[in-house]
C-alpha cells in the first residue's frame, strides 16, 4: 500500500500540529524547522556508493547489445551505468552520467546535437572515429575525445572488429536546471572536412598560440588528446618531476587558450601512481569516475574498504568520500578520471581536503 499524507504527519506529537500541519499543505507551505538540518547538512551526504563496474562482465553484455539492437535503430547503442545508491536514475555519481558504447564494423551512429557536454574514453578496438562539426579524428585506446556542447556529432567503425568506448556527460546538471536542447542532423553522417584533424595540433598542442584567437565557445579548440603523447608525458614527468601526494603523477587535460579545464562543466586528468605507491588521503565535494587504463591498481576509501581496478574497469568515487590511490609492486597503474569539478569551482562550491 503506498504511504497516505496521514502517515507522513503521524510522527507528530499533537492534533495541533497535525492540524497545522495540515493547513498549511493546503496552502503548499512547510515549516523549515522540521528539516532544517537535511537542507542544509553539516557536510555532503551523496547518495551514490562507492561501486565498480567489471569491464570482464560488461564487455560480454556489451558485445551481446550488438545483437539485442543495431547502432542505427538505437541511435547510441549505450549501457548507461546505474549507480546503485541512486534509486534506479541512469547516473555513475549523484550528478554525472556515464555509459559504455558499441558501434560494430561498418555501423553510423547518426549524426546529431545536444547542449549536454559529452567525453569519450576509448576502451577496445580499432577503426573507431567520430566527427564533431565537420572534423574526424580517429578513436584509439586511452585516446580523451571532447564533443563540446551543441556542436554536431556522428560515429562510425571502418574497422574489422567491435569498437567500445565510455561516454562521459553532465546530463543530471543540464536536466537538473532544465536547458536540455536536441536537434537531428539533415543526413545521418556529416562530410568532414579531412586533414583538419591533424592541423588543430600544429596550432594548438605546442603552447604557440595564435596572435588573434578565433577560437569561439567554452570547450578546448583540441577535441581529441590522444593516449600516446599523455602516456609519453606521464612518463617523463615520472622521471623528471615530483610526484603529488595526492595524485601521483598527473596531467589535467587543459583548454590551451585559457589554460583552464577542456571542458566548462567537466575535469579529466590521468594519473600515474609508481608502483608499490600510495597516495594519501583526498576528499573533495565532486564524485569521481575512475577508468583503468594500465597496471593494477586500488583505491581505498576511508571506512568503507578497498576496490581493485582491472583494465577498463569503471570505478565511482562518491563526492565527500576519503579516498587513497595504490599502485601494486609489479607495475605502474595509469587511471582516467573524470568528474563535474569545473561546476563547482565556477560557483565558489568546490572544497577539498589532504591527508
Ligand atoms: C549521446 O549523444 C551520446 O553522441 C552518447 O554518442 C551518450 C547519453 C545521453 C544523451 C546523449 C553520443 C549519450 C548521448
Amino acid at each position: 500500500m503506498s504511504a497516505r499524507p496521514e502517515d507522513k504527519l503521524s510522527s507528530y506529537p499533537d492534533d495541533t500540529s497535525r492540524a497545522y500541519r495540515e493547513r498549511l499543505a493546503a496552502l503548499n507551505v512547510a515549516p523549515l524547522w522540521d528539516v532544517l538540518k537535511g537542507l542544509v547538512p553539516n557536510e555532503p551526504r551523496p547518495k551514490a556508493m562507492p561501486h565498480t563496474w567489471r569491464w570482464e562482465a560488461m564487455r560480454d553484455r556489451l558485445i551481446e547489445s550488438g545483437s539485442v539492437v543495431s547502432a542505427e535503430e538505437a541511435e547510441r547503442r549505450v549501457l548507461m551505468l546505474e549507480n546503485p545508491g541512486l534509486g534506479g536514475l541512469p547516473n555513475a555519481t549523484d550528478t554525472i552520467y556515464a555509459g559504455l558504447q558499441l558501434i560494430l564494423p561498418g555501423e553510423i551512429a547518426r549524426a546529431h546535437r545536444h547542449t549536454q557536454s559529452a567525453l569519450r574514453f576509448v576502451l577496445e578496438g580499432v577503426g573507431g572515429y567520430t566527427s564533431v562539426d565537420g572534423v574526424r579524428t580517429e578513436m584509439v585506446r586511452g585516446d580523451f575525445i571532447v564533443t563540446p556542447a551543441w556542436t554536431w556529432h556522428d560515429h562510425g567503425n571502418d574497422g574489422n572488429g567491435p569498437v567500445m568506448w565510455l561516454d562521459g556527460l553532465d546530463v543530471p546538471l543540464v536536466t537538473f536546471l532544465r536547458a536540455g536542447f536536441r536537434e537531428e542532423y539533415d543526413a545521418s553522417t556529416q562530410f568532414p572536412r579531412s586533414g583538419e584533424s591533424d592541423q588543430v595540433y600544429t596550432r594548438y598542442a605546442d603552447a604557440l598560440l595564435p596572435l588573434e584567437n578565433k577560437h569561439a565557445g567554452t570547450t578546448s579548440p583540441i577535441f581529441n588528446y590522444p593516449y600516446a603523447r599523455t602516456r609519453e608525458v606521464l612518463d617523463r614527468l615520472a622521471r623528471y618531476s615530483d610526484i603529488d601526494p595526492c595524485h601521483g603523477v598527473n596531467v589535467r587535460y587543459a583548454n590551451p587558450l585559457t589554460g583552464g579545464w577542456a571542458m566548462p562543466t567537466i575535469a579529466a586528468s590521468m594519473r600515474l601512481i609508481p608502483r608499490g605507491y600510495t597516495t594519501e588521503y583526498f576528499q573533495s565535494v565532486e564524485g569521481t569516475v575512475l577508468v583503468g587504463v594500465e597496471g593494477s591498481p586500488s583505491v581505498e576509501i576511508d571506512g568503507v574498504g578497498r576496490f581493485d581496478i582491472s583494465d577498463n574497469d569503471v570505478f565511482v568515487v562518491p563526492g565527500w568520500s576519503r579516498w587513497r590511490m595504490r599502485a601494486d609492486a609489479s607495475s605502474d597503474a595509469v587511471l582516467f578520471a573524470y568528474s563535474d569539478r569545473p561546476v563547482y569551482e565556477k560557483l565558489g562550491l568546490y572544497r577539498e581536503k589532504r591527508g
